[in-house]
């Protein structure tokens, strides 16, 4: 068995210490930091994202999953700022305000680092002008915010009308279950993601990198 395939179903299965030591082996062995990334654990995520979906597997699992896949993350980080000299983009990341859901959000950011990005998460229940003034001392080119809730997600559109009355070049990034581009254009948004690969996949076109 390949050592990728050892990874991913270490991520699958939620066994933090093999997917460390199945990452450990692979940039041993020489392999692709994107490669192990992408093909051992960001599909393996794809999969439990489904499961959970499906109602196959439940939050734990999806926990588990989620650290064995940071542990591996973790491992990839060094050579990511080795491999891409350039400077990535800051990221803002927060659940909005009155919202304290945040496996999703989490799963975001992690993605959104492996990815290269520089991310600040901001936790939970984060007031729309923390999210505005955060950005605008950090310098951010993104802020991302996860809503979970209907009564939730409203507060997004706060955090777009504020950060156009201070003028900020920043944009806003949204996501979480109850979200949709339709949600997203109505309130202006500059971008929406259905999950965290295509928060990625969003986050790198609103930077054009
Ligand atoms: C776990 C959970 C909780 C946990 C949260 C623990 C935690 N640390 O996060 C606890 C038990 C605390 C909780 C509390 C509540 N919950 Co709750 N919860 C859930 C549950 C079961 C799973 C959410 C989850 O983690 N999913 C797993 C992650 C991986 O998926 P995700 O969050 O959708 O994230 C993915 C995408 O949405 C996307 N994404 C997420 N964020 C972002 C951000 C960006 C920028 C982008 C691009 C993408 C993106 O990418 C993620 C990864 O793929 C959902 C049901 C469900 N099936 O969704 C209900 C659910 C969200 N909860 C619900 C409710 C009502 C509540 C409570 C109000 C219950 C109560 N009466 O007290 C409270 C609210 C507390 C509060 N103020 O926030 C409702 C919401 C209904 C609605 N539409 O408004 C749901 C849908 C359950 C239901 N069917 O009724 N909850």
């Amino acid at each position: 068995m390949g050592i990728l395939e050892d990874v991913y179903n270490a991520v699958i299965n939620g066994k933090v210490e093999d997917a460390a030591a199945g990452v450990e082996k692979s940039l041993n062995d020489g392999l692709d930091v994107d490669e192990i990334l992408k093909k051992g654990l960001m599909a393996a995520m794809d999969l439990v994202g489904e499961r959970f979906g499906e109602g196959e597997i439940f939050i734990p699992q999806v926990l588990w999953s989620a650290k064995a896949m940071q542990a591996g993350v973790a491992l990839l980080k060094p050579h990511f700022s080795e491999s891409h000299h350039k400077k990535r983009a800051r990221i803002i990341i927060g659940t909005a305000k009155g919202d304290i859901h945040d496996i999703g959000k989490q799963l975001v950011a992690m993605m959104l680092e492996g990815a290269g990005f520089e991310v600040i998460d901001l936790g939970v229940d984060v007031a729309p002008a923390a999210f505005v003034e955060t950005a605008a001392e950090k310098d951010a080119a993104i802020i991302a915010i996860s809503a979970l809730l209907t009564t939730t997600m409203t507060s997004m559109a706060d955090v777009v009308a504020l950060k156009n009355e201070k003028a900020l070049s920043s944009k806003v990034l949204i996501g979480g279950a109850p979200l949709s581009l339709e949600y997203c254009r109505e309130i202006g948004a500059d971008g929406y993601g259905v999950d965290a690969r295509s928060a990625v996949v969003k986050a790198r076109e609103l930077v054009g990198s």
